[in-house]
């Protein structure tokens, strides 16, 4: 009987959440294909450099997706499906400190993990989850009723659960469990048409729109699901020339000459879809809700922590910029911060251990007599050549800008009452599978690249302490 790997079975899950997606936000086929055309055109344009990031054929299927839970339980019941789909949890954002209104959840990113994986699917999911009891958003009453509300829903049935469970463990089905597995986790993620109760909604949307969109309805959702396209200013443009209004900026790093590093993002605005009301006498009517919306994404490549403190630090300093000139436009003032501080080529990233790379042993002809046998001496000989590792995570300060460009109200943040506490320990603990920290997964990328260069060279080359 053949047997269905749990990359096929992510990959097929991806193409079906598409699908259903497509069916439901129209606006989102617009998005792909328009990535589909900007994709092409760079491919086109730049030959073998466009691949530098992943392969064509990779980044056409690349997509994330976006959920949102209330409980631990819940979240637990996530861990296991998404397991079954080789998908683990790699990073802990805390989101409510990333925003400045009321964003009161704290999230991880279920992907692939392997590089070899990654390569036949890199399909990821940000999963968020609300924290009911933060007193920064919550009262006590509140906490208590969400916590019914919450208890009493069912999201996930024990036959998805448990198929989760097996194919996790198995890292394979069988055909037909496999396509039942997708179907039901497929469902799972679907809009619901259960009326939703008004006047809890109404609540919750006062207090923060993501509380009411995550405890204000009795099923979960897709929230959006996201492309990724090589060159995210150019689809930007083509959006709004096709009259889609997008959010004001692509969030994250500026478009400028050097490498891209980390993630672009950018949006189109949630737009209104039907949705049936429970008002307080029971009759059910239909009205609207804006909570679904289009992202969009450009990879770059990852980096080590110091370089990621030189991004904060950038960030910090064109914020800085712009406070003090109000008028000049923030893209240009980016663009300046980082032409002033970061290097312009992946060589000199790797040679000031900003990035991470895997390398490879260049030809006799191209090598110069090294320094020394340590990584910067043979990189700046031309003995070895870095290949970019692709930032595979996420940014809490652009997860909390999309969360913002899309909230119906600021919502409500109490900052003199402390926060309750969650870390990536707390993450592990009720996920019931430890969370992965993403520098220890791309160091080890490295390291076994250099492994395999020490080998080749009969010395070892250590990275960078
Ligand atoms: C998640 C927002 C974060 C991203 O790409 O940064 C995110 C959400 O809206 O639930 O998906
Ligand atoms: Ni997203």
């Amino acid at each position: 009987m053949s047997v269905v790997s749990s990359w096929e079975m992510r990959a097929e899950f991806a193409r079906s959440l598409s699908r259903m997606y497509g069916a439901e936000v129209p606006a989102y086929l617009d998005l792909v294909e328009v990535a589909a055309q900007v994709n092409h055109d760079v491919l086109a344009r730049n030959g073998a450099d466009a691949e530098t990031l992943g392969s064509a054929g990779r980044v056409a299927e690349e997509r994330h997706g976006a959920i949102r839970v209330g409980t631990p339980a819940e979240m637990r019941q996530v861990a296991t499906i998404f397991g079954g789909f080789g998908m683990h949890p790699v990073g802990f954002y805390d989101l409510r400190d990333a925003a400045a209104s009321a964003v009161p959840v704290v999230s991880t990113a279920f992907r692939p993990v392997d590089p070899e994986e990654l390569a036949l699917n890199p399909f990821r999911v940000f999963t968020s989850m609300l924290v009911i009891d933060d007193r920064r958003f919550f009262s006590p009453d509140i906490t208590a009723r969400l916590a019914e509300f919450l208890d009493a829903r069912v999201l996930f049935t024990d036959e998805l659960v448990a198929l989760g469970a097996r194919a996790r463990s198995d890292g394979c089905l069988p055909r037909s469990e496999a396509d039942r597995f997708i179907g039901l986790a497929t469902a799972a993620f679907e809009l619901s048409d259960d009326p939703v109760d008004r006047s809890w909604y109404a609540e919750l949307d006062a207090i923060s729109s993501v509380a009411a969109d995550i405890g204000g309805v009795s099923t979960t959702h897709i929230n959006h699901l996201t492309p990724r396209v090589l060159d995210i200013d150019d689809l930007y443009q083509r959006m709004a020339a096709r009259g889609i209004t997008m959010i004001d900026a692509i969030q994250g790093p500026p478009r400028w000459a050097g490498p891209d590093v980390l993630l672009r993002q950018t949006s189109f605005k949630a737009l209104a879809e039907p949705r049936r009301f429970r008002a307080d006498d029971g009759t059910v009517h239909t009205d609207s809700l804006r909570v679904r919306f289009g992202e969009v994404e450009a990879r770059g490549v990852a980096l080590t922590r110091s370089g990621r403190d030189l991004y904060d630090t950038m960030m910090a300093e064109v914020d800085a910029r712009c406070a003090a000139q109000p008028d000049a436009a923030r893209p240009d003032i980016a663009q300046q911060v980082w032409c002033e501080n970061l290097p312009t080529s992946y060589r000199e990233l790797a040679l000031r251990d900003l990035a991470y790379f895997t390398f490879s042993v260049a030809p006799e002809a191209d090598r110069r007599e090294p320094a020394g046998r340590d990584l910067p001496s043979l990189l700046g000989a031309g003995w070895l050549v870095p290949h970019p590792i692709v930032y595979e995570d996420f940014l809490p300060r652009s997860a909390a800008g999309i969360f913002q460009s899309n909230l119906s109200s600021q919502g409500r943040k109490d900052t003199s009452v402390a926060g309750a506490d969650r870390s990536i320990d707390w993450m592990s603990d009720i996920l019931g599978v430890p969370v992965a920290d993403p520098y220890r997964l791309y160091a080890e990328q490295r390291q076994r690249s250099l492994d395999e260069v020490s080998q080749h060279l009969g010395f070892t080359v250590a990275a960078p302490a």
